[in-house]
């Protein structure tokens, strides 16, 4: 009987065969190489939420835009470390009849960008609300971060300090942004996966 790698007609009878292990190349494991990172985007409707999404991922901004209905899903890799994250980017509807179909999308999720208007005071003070949502519906190490949107228009009504202020009781970091003007929109993602990478 031969021996997978062992010589034939070898004259000593005690001879160990000798075995040839061939060295492969692998491919990395998919799961320590190739992650998938689930992400929210939550708050009023109207605050920016679809217009975020499509400026990080489409680099796209329009005017007129549709309200969502249900959630939106979009994809995203990036890479860190020589390794890729493949961001799942669920963009949810803030309208209030959409409130208990968001809810469901809670679970499972690593980050979640909770997003106001600097122009609106009103989606500011509901931030509560989303945060309350967020520690009833989310798995308790999800990584948040607080976005003031729309900081390329007159009129504001909520300063940065305020925006600082709420960030820092609930422990997440604030970034103003524009989607319209492309302004710390991808600053706003690196924040949430870098802070996923870190304490997740
Ligand atoms: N000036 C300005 N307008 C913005 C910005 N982001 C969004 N908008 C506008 O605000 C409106 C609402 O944006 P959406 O992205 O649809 O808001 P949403 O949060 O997805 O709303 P729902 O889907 O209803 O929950 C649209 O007319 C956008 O063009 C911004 O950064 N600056
Ligand atoms: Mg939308």
């Amino acid at each position: 009987m031969s021996c997978f790698g062992a010589k034939k007609g070898t004259s000593g009878k005690n001879k160990t065969p000798s075995i040839t292990i061939r060295s492969e190349t692998r491919q990395p494991n998919n799961d320590s190489r190739n992650k998938v990172f689930k992400l929210l985007v939550i708050g009023e409707s109207g605050v920016g939420k679809t217009a975020i999404t499509t400026r990080y991922v489409d680099d796209q901004f329009k005017s007129e835009m549709m309200s969502t209905i249900g959630v939106d899903f979009k994809k995203k890799k990036v890479v860190r470390d020589g390794i890729d994250y493949n961001l799942q980017i669920w963009d949810t509807a803030g309208q209030e009849k959409f409130r208990s179909m968001t809810k469901s999308h809670y679970r499972g999720i690593q980050g979640v960008i909770v997003v106001f208007d600097v122009t609106s005071s009103e989606s500011f003070q509901n931030i509560t609300r989303w945060m309350q949502d967020i520690s009833t519906h989310a798995p308790p190490k999800v990584f948040k971060v607080l976005c003031g949107n729309k900081s390329d228009l007159p009129g504001r009504q909520v300063s940065t300090q305020e925006g600082n202020k709420l960030s820092s009781e609930y422990q997440a970091p604030y970034l103003e942004v524009s989607a319209k003007t492309n302004t710390n929109i991808t600053e706003l993602f690196d924040a949430v996966v870098d802070g996923i990478i870190k304490t997740v």
